[in-house]
């Protein structure tokens, strides 16, 4: 039956906190500090857990080969692969950073997806992001494009490449879908940045029409994030809005015209609920520091929806005091959980940017890439076992660390069986 699948980034071996991001400020912050790899892998777990829980269905995607030593050698280091490592470390820690980064975790930046019943072929398109932004970031989707070609290798998807890196993309962290049912065909809702602005727009509009072309969508709207939000620290628009079912929530600077915005989704689907929540309630500062939008909005299996927000979001008085009057109303949103997925939230990730949505048959996944209670249990053994304890800025030129970290990856590829 097809539904909504929700695919989390396995956290990273070598999760750690490089201040790679220009913009994310959760990143800036916590440049420097010491990352707990076990313990965020563990979170990110205990989350996936819990949205299976609630009865939905759950997949993983796996960390990324790091260091990656392909594109230290591209940048000139030779040698052994320990050589490239030990060299990259030792003359340039930053670009070595860069090719350490845990990043792809956040699999809303994996890609973008299109689910069937908004495609003019009826097959459920994929188009790898190319990321193109953030360097650490860029050089994730020839190993992603690689994984989801064989999590979704079924015929009843497309999975494309990259777009070329002219054109900025990050994926479903800049989309949207409103829906009534999640099989029926969609509205969805492109979302890109202008430059211009204190922080880089890594959405680029033409990036935008071109996934929509290339995956034959033709009831799209193609929106602009507010250059008071980039501006204001949300370098994606899920930081400031997300879509589930008929109903989207936003902040009220979220979009540069949200007025044309609302009125567009009226004409193309009059049963839409927008639910936006005024500056006046919840600051745009307190919006970005929470992580309120970054949350999963969920449709539940007896039609409620729920909100699963980070713990952050609890902790920030605003915030809590709207979810309360939220959930207390009578309108579609009925729950908010707080989940503890601290580690990615000091790099800027939440709980929607550890999710990539899929909307499919579950039997047409490549059941590796499902979750179920045994492989929660064997995944948190594997992490327990192997996974680094912390990581601080002294351990990024440790040799050992880092064969520690490539011994994590190859030993869960073994667990699950897979070769990437
Ligand atoms: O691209 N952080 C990520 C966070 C991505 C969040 N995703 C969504 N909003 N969907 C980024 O900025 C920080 C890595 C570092 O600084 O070590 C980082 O890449």
């Amino acid at each position: 039956m097809i539904r909504e699948i929700n695919f989390d980034g396995l956290i990273g071996p070598s999760h750690n906190y490089a201040a790679l991001s220009l913009g994310n400020l959760a990143s800036a912050r916590h440049g420097g500090a010491t990352s707990r790899p076990r313990a965020a892998a563990l979170q990110g777990i205990a989350k996936m857990r819990f949205v299976m829980g609630l009865g939905l269905t759950q997949g993983f995607l796996l960390p990324l080969d790091r260091s990656n030593v392909g594109f230290l050698r591209q940048m000139g280091f030779v040698g052994t692969d320990e050589q490239v490592i030990a060299r990259a470390a030792a003359e340039d820690p930053r670009l070595f950073a860069t090719a350490a980064s845990a990043s792809s975790m956040w699999t809303a930046n994996a890609a973008t997806v299109s689910p069937a019943a908004d495609t003019e072929d009826g097959r459920c398109h994929i188009s790898a992001a190319n990321l193109s932004r953030m360097a650490h970031r860029s050089i994730e989707h020839p190993e992603t494009h690689a994984q989801l070609a064989l999590a979704f290798a079924d015929p009843a998807f497309a999975v494309h490449e990259a777009l070329p890196a002219a054109f900025g993309d990050e994926g479903a962290a800049n989309f949207m879908r409103l829906c009534e049912r999640h099989d029926a065909p969609g509205l969805e809702i492109f979302v890109f940045g202008e430059e211009g602005g204190r922080f880089p727009a890594r959405q680029n509009r033409r990036a935008s029409e071109a996934i929509a072309r290339r995956h034959g969508v033709s009831n799209a709207l193609f929106v602009a994030q507010s250059q008071t939000a980039i501006d204001a620290g949300a370098f994606h628009n899920d930081v400031v809005a997300v879509a589930n079912g008929n109903v989207l929530f936003a902040h009220e600077h979220a979009f540069a015209d949200a007025a044309g915005l609302k009125a567009d989704i009226a004409r193309r689907m009059p049963d839409a609920i927008y639910v936006e929540v005024p500056a006046s309630a919840v600051s745009l500062e307190d919006s970005i520091k929470s992580y309120l939008f970054n949350s999963q909005l969920l449709t539940l299996p007896d039609g409620s929806m729920a909100l699963v927000l980070p713990k952050e979001a609890e902790e920030t008085p605003s915030v809590k005091a709207w979810l309360a009057a939220l959930v207390a109303g009578n309108g579609p949103i009925r729950a908010a959980h707080f989940v503890d997925v601290r580690e990615s939230m000091q790099n800027g990730g939440g709980p929607a940017c550890l999710r990539l949505r899929v909307v499919a048959d579950p039997a047409r996944v490549d059941a590796r890439f499902l979750l179920d209670e045994a492989n929660a249990d064997r995944l948190e053994r594997l992490v327990e076992r192997w996974w680094p304890e912390a990581i601080g800025p002294a351990d990024m030129t440790n040799a050992d660390l880092w064969r520690q970290v490539k011994a994590a990856r190859k030993a869960l590829l073994s667990e699950l069986e897979l070769s990437l």
